[in-house]
């Protein structure tokens, strides 16, 4: 029996749905409503004392960090394998998941959260707002994310987190060269971390990100003409929601291009 611990826009889960999707396997959904901290109430904390999704829970026992637990399923389920049978690629793969964890991801965090969480943040109480943040485990999440609600997209974070980004995508394209996949010529866990934080782009609309990078996006197209992509990333993006988030990207991106040109 698997259960995962979810929301539709969190990239960790997005690609703990691929790798469930890719092994065809069956598992039960839990919404944790991220904008209502839902993830900081007591009996979430007893599963994931970090107070993050996803959690997999597998016959009863917890399984959290989406790169673990991408790895664990890979492990549970070996069929098909997304981990590359030469060491070396498979080191290669670990890599770009450490980077996604570590660089990536409060990255894309710090570009989602004044777009998409902040509003709702905002419209409670300042005293509600405060408590609500004050309760985030992790001291440097809760100080990024004071930032954020407090400044927005003016919060010294984005710069940081476009050029992340800006970043990643050049190094992609580099190691696409020895293509299709980031680490040659098998799809792996690798592809699957990396995919969603495309999606976020996608999403606001921010394809200009790598738009001199046509490796990178060839493979975000192939990745996302996966069935796995359909049935655990885009199908969680009806029309209504994808306009909304259009309209919140293109509103931004004035202001993400500034850094970009920043950096040129
Ligand atoms: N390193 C963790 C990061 C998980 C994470 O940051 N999850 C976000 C959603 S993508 C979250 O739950 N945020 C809620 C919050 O910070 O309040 C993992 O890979 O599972």
């Amino acid at each position: 029996m698997l259960e995962l611990y979810t929301h539709p826009m969190s990239p960790c889960a997005q690609k703990v749905r691929i790798v469930l999707a890719e092994k065809g396997l069956d598992w039960t959904g839990h919404h944790v409503e991220l904008a209502q901290k839902a993830n900081l109430r007591p009996d979430y904390l007893k599963l994931n004392p970090l107070g993050v999704v996803p959690t997999l829970v597998h016959d009863g026992r917890p399984v959290i960090e989406s790169n673990i637990i991408c790895e664990y399923l890979d492990d549970a389920y070996p069929e098909p394998r997304l981990t590359p049978a030469d060491p070396y690629r498979a080191a290669r793969m670990r890599l770009w998941m450490k980077h996604v964890d570590g660089k990536l991801h409060p990255s894309c965090g710090a570009l989602q959260w004044p777009l998409v969480m902040r509003p709702g943040l905002m419209a409670k109480a300042p005293d509600e707002r405060r408590a609500l943040l004050a309760q985030i485990p992790d001291k440097a999440r809760r100080e990024r994310q004071k930032r954020l609600v407090e400044f927005g997209l003016e919060a010294p974070d984005v710069v940081d987190a476009v050029q992340v980004y800006r970043r990643t995508i050049c190094d992609m394209e580099q190691a696409l060269a020895d293509g299709p996949w980031i680490v040659g010529d098998g799809f792996c866990l690798a592809d699957i971390c990396l995919a969603p934080y495309f999606q976020t782009i996608l999403q606001f609309g921010w394809t200009d990100l790598y738009r001199d990078c046509p490796r990178v996006a060839d493979w975000f197209e192939a990745c996302r003409a996966r069935p796995s992509y359909d049935g655990a990333v885009t199908s969680d993006f009806p029309p209504a929601v994808q306009q909304d988030l259009l309209a919140k990207g293109g509103q931004a991106w004035p202001t993400i291009s500034r850094h970009l040109e920043a950096m040129a």
